[in-house]
């Protein structure tokens, strides 16, 4: 597959905030466009997201530097040159920047290319991307897990965690899934209203009213569960990303946006472990901090075999911090998000060491999207069987979910819903 053509230019994301888009041709005359997503709370030792820092431009977040490294030292080095396969394009990538993190051409430059030339091979060869991706093999529909309420740094709000999803896992398809979802969201809008609560939404769509307590974001879920006509924990269970990190300080948790508490890694996972005892949740992302390896060994350990636990900020998809973290037992699902780590192949290495181990991967959009619809196609090529891309509302959440329904239609009797076996509960036993 050579390339013929390359361009990059600066296009915003869903918070009005720069970002790149990349368009790449193929010299069989095949044309494709990526665009790459910004998070807000991001890791530590994610690959490095370039920004021009000019505060005279968009406080400082351009990236017309990123887009010159594609135009420029990129399109130079692979224009009119033949890639016999993703990997091969990825690694030449990597080589040319050289450094660790990618911080010379920048992962948001990297990412864009690498996903445009994916979805240009996928074109060219006439094959859906999710199967170019993964294969005939690809036929998994994943449950939508749902971010119904938004806080922490996604919201300017009274709620320290970041994120309370709906997981509509007891359905028969993906399109239905999605229907109990959505009702669920409508349903929780009214039982919010009639609370004379704030029903205005937060960076993924999610309402993101002040409410007194974290605890009570849980409770209003649940009501609007019950008001949808659906079984919390049966049809409808929750899952849970509080972004630990953000709320990490001098080893301790600061709850300071609802009580001004003060918690110790061990006082967090009793909390995790007395609301997984009290409501229906299946799944905690970062519940601990990425810089807190002791805690979520000990986390594992007590709530590990019972409900999925998540490695967001403290594996950042990147290979080699997963292999410490599988050996030092820290969790046992990893999030998968491609630009934390800058290229493609490398998020498909991280994943593929994942199910090695026994882990579940939870493919990911970030707080700051675009109408691509990547992660859909992704998140099918390799059966993750669950993902998060926001809420009931804002469109560049809604197209993940669209471009689900396609794919569940082509597939057609191929297709299977990954329903509650998606998730690593206590059901695995049974
Ligand atoms: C997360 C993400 C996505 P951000 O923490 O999991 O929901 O947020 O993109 O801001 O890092
Ligand atoms: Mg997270």
């Amino acid at each position: 597959m050579k390339i013929q053509e390359i361009n990059a230019m600066e296009i915003l994301d869903s918070r009005g905030n720069p970002t790149i888009e990349a368009n790449l041709w193929l010299d069989d005359g095949t044309k494709a466009r990526a665009m790459v997503p910004s998070g807000a709370s991001t890791g530590e030792r994610e690959a490095s997201e370039l920004r021009d820092n000019d505060k005279n431009r968009f406080g400082g977040k351009g990236v017309l530097k990123a887009v010159e490294n594609v135009n420029t030292i990129i399109r130079e080095q692979i224009k009119g040159r033949d890639f016999n396969s993703q990997r091969e394009l990825d690694y030449f990538l990597i080589d040319l920047d050289g450094t660790r993190n990618k911080s010379k051409l920048g992962a948001n430059a990297l990412l864009a290319v690498s996903m445009a030339f994916a979805r240009a091979s996928s074109y060219s060869s006439h094959i859906p991307l999710y199967q170019y991706l993964g294969g005939s093999n690809a036929h998994v529909l994943p449950v939508p897990c749902m971010n119904v309420i938004n806080g922490g740094k996604h919201a300017d709000n009274t709620v320290d965690f970041q994120e309370f999803m709906i997981a509509p896992h007891n359905a028969d398809s993906f399109r239905e899934s999605i229907r109990m979802g959505v009702e669920v969201f409508h349903s929780l809008k009214n039982v919010l209203k009639s609370k004379g609560l704030s029903t205005g939404v937060g960076d993924e769509g999610g309402f993101a009213p002040d409410l007194k307590s974290n605890d009570e974001a849980v409770e209003m879920i649940i009501k609007g569960i019950e008001m949808a006509g659906l079984k919390p924990g049966e049809d409808v269970s929750i899952c849970l990303d509080p972004a630990a990190s953000e709320m990490w300080e001098n080893g301790k948790y600061k709850l300071f946006k609802s009580s001004g508490k003060l918690l110790s890694s061990d006082e967090m996972i009793d909390l995790w472990e007395s609301w997984s005892n009290k409501y229906p949740i299946v799944l905690i992302e970062d519940g601990l901090a990425e810089n807190d390896w002791e805690g979520w060994a000990k986390l594992n350990s007590r709530l590990g075999n019972k409900i999925e636990i998540v490695g967001d900020d403290i594996f950042c998809t990147n290979k080699d911090i997963l292999k410490r973290g599988i050996e030092q037992n820290v969790a046992n699902s990893i999030l998968i998000k491609l630009n934390q780590i800058g290229t493609l192949t490398e998020t498909l290495e991280t994943i593929e060491m994942a199910y090695r181990n026994n882990f579940n991967c939870f493919v990911s959009h970030r707080s700051g999207e675009t109408i691509d619809s990547f992660i859909a196609d992704l998140t099918v090529a390799v059966n993750a069987g669950h993902l998060k891309t926001g809420s009931g509302c804002r469109s560049e959440r809604i197209e993940k979910f669209n471009q689900l329904m396609r794919i569940e239609k082509e597939l057609g009797s191929a297709a299977e819903f990954a329903g509650i076996k998606a998730f690593k509960t206590d059901n695995d036993k049974n």
